[in-house]
């Protein structure tokens, strides 16, 4: 057995020694790996797209395979040519399965701004290196206005060849602007919220990766030294740095010659800093997974942890996918989430989409299906979850109606309610208390005005008892200062 597994071996370390294959990119696996090797593999900036139980599936070229059977480890070769692997994907499109070029993209989100002009509307947020807009799609009521309401962002093609990570986007985009009219729960997300889709963040890359049939993950910026490429997630600055990211520029995960070097990944931080958003999704593939900060080091404290957590394993019902801390697949320095969490305090999540890179173009409306509830659930969460972290924007709880700020508190109660973690119960409850008390103005404007609905739907609601209370002794307050203010039958209701 063991002598069969060697010559097997051998026969592909002499296959990829030819000179021949030394530029085509292959897709392995190799196995036998301890999770420390691993973990060493991607810290040293291999291109890891998936990781499981002592295996990593790693893009290598063949002298780079050559070099991992001279060492002794099993290496099962999955697709020899990715070249020709992308070649093939391309054939599997047609008339109604494809995958957006940038060309149809623009074209299909031109569309909707014509079409959808009351609730959407079409920005070029910057420029990527070869001069391609980059492309952001905001859906909301009023949209050409800035509301103070809870913002979410969906993203696209940091990497160039994973494609279905357009997809995913457009197809939430879709659903958003097609269903409004018709389906009551889409509505009170676009009525309620700030959508903002990037489905292309690295148009230059993915053009490239289509057309030149490679399989190319970069941007396409010239370093200058023959080798073309930055890693733009590796190139975000916060921790920016060496671990999982590499200093070459011929290599796949190169970090560029410093954060933010990049023009893709400036244009994403200043977009995000603009909109303050409060939750987003990159997407990639491929893997079945959902990550969350931090990715740059193992074990690092995230005080948000139990709300990604909760989201995560919400979102993965409807996929099927892994949650995961991203260090845990492996540590990488310079990624969107750590920037996003770490420094602008959005709840950031990357999904790992599919079981390969680019599965075929008649599997487009499957992994669609399976994601797109994972998104509607993310941007209803921005205004629960997402108030619970330090820059929830005042303004943004205090324009809440009274449903919203009754699922964001209940929300907050069912995750926070039995929290032992003084620091997290803490934020929580501070967060709770402003929500609580924008609920109970809603109730006293209401009952102001004569009416008792406002009080009855506080009522309704068990986690709502801080927002009953609140509610109770502002009208109490009412009534003892301004006597009449309020009818005293409402009033009466408030003191039993
Ligand atoms: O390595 C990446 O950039 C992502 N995987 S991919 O196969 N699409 O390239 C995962 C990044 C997750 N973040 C960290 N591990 N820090
Ligand atoms: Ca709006
Ligand atoms: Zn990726």
């Amino acid at each position: 057995m063991r002598r069969k597994v060697f010559s097997i071996v051998c026969g592909i370390s002499l296959f990829f020694a030819s000179a021949a294959m030394a530029n085509t990119k292959s897709l392995v696996r190799v196995s036998n790996l301890k999770p420390s090797q691993i973990s060493q593999l991607a810290a040293e900036g291999y291109d890891i797209p998936s990781v499981g139980r002592g295996y990593a599936e790693m893009v290598l070229e063949g002298p780079e395979i050559s070099a991992f059977v001279k060492k002794g480890h099993t290496v099962k070769v999955l697709v020899r040519d990715l070249d020709e692997y992308v070649k093939n994907v391309k054939k599997t499109q047609n008339k109604n399965n494809a995958y957006y070029t940038y060309d149809t993209m623009v074209k299909r989100l031109n569309e909707w701004k014509e079409k959808f002009a009351g609730i959407c509307r079409l920005e070029s947020i910057g420029k990527s290196h070869e001069g391609r807009d980059i492309w952001a799609l905001k859906i909301s009521d009023n949209p050409e206005i800035n509301e103070p309401e809870p913002a979410a962002l969906l993203m696209g093609a940091h990497h160039a060849r994973e494609w279905p990570s357009v997809e995913v986007p457009m197809a939430t985009a879709k659903q958003l602007l097609e269903e409004y009219e018709g389906n009551e729960e889409i509505k009170r997300l676009v009525d309620n919220r700030e959508i903002w889709i990037v489905p292309m963040v690295n148009p230059d890359g993915v053009t490239y990766s289509m057309e030149k049939s490679r399989m190319w993950r970069k941007n396409r910026r010239n370093n200058g030294n023959g080798t073309y490429g930055v890693d733009l997630n590796r190139n975000y600055g916060y921790q920016w740095g060496n671990v999982g990211a590499s200093n070459s520029g011929s290599s796949d995960t190169y970090h560029g010659t410093g954060p933010f070097s990049e023009p893709e990944s400036s244009t994403m931080r200043d977009f995000c800093i603009r909109e303050k958003f409060q939750a987003s999704i990159s997407f990639h593939t491929y893997s079945e997974l959902i990550l969350y900060p931090f990715g740059y080091g193992y074990n690092i404290p995230n005080p948000d942890s139990k709300i990604f957590v909760k989201m995560a394993s919400e979102m993965a019902k409807f996929n099927g996918y892994d949650p995961k801390n991203s260090a845990e697949l492996y540590p990488a320095m310079g990624d969107s989430d750590d920037y996003f969490y770490g420094e602008l305090k959005m709840l950031s999540f990357t999904f790992e989409l599919c079981t390969t890179f680019i599965p075929n173009a008649s599997q487009i409306a499957t992994f669609n299906g399976l994601n797109v509830p994972a998104c509607l659930y993310l941007i209803d969460k921005a205004g629960t979850y997402g108030l619970v972290n330090p820059d929830g924007r005042e303004e943004i709880v205090n324009a809440l109606d009274l449903p919203g700020s009754l699922r964001a508190i209940a929300d907050i109660v069912n995750l926070f309610g039995n929290e032992n973690n003084i620091g997290m119960r803490n934020e929580a409850l501070k967060q709770l208390e402003k929500v609580s008390q924008r609920a109970a103005s809603l109730v006293v404007e209401d009952m102001k005005n004569g009416n008792s609905a406002a009080l009855e739907a506080v009522k309704n609601v068990p986690q709502a008892s801080l927002a009953m209370s609140f509610a109770r002794n502002r009208v109490l307050f009412e009534d003892a200062h301004r006597s009449g203010s309020i009818r005293p039958e409402l009033v009466q209701m408030l003191k039993k």
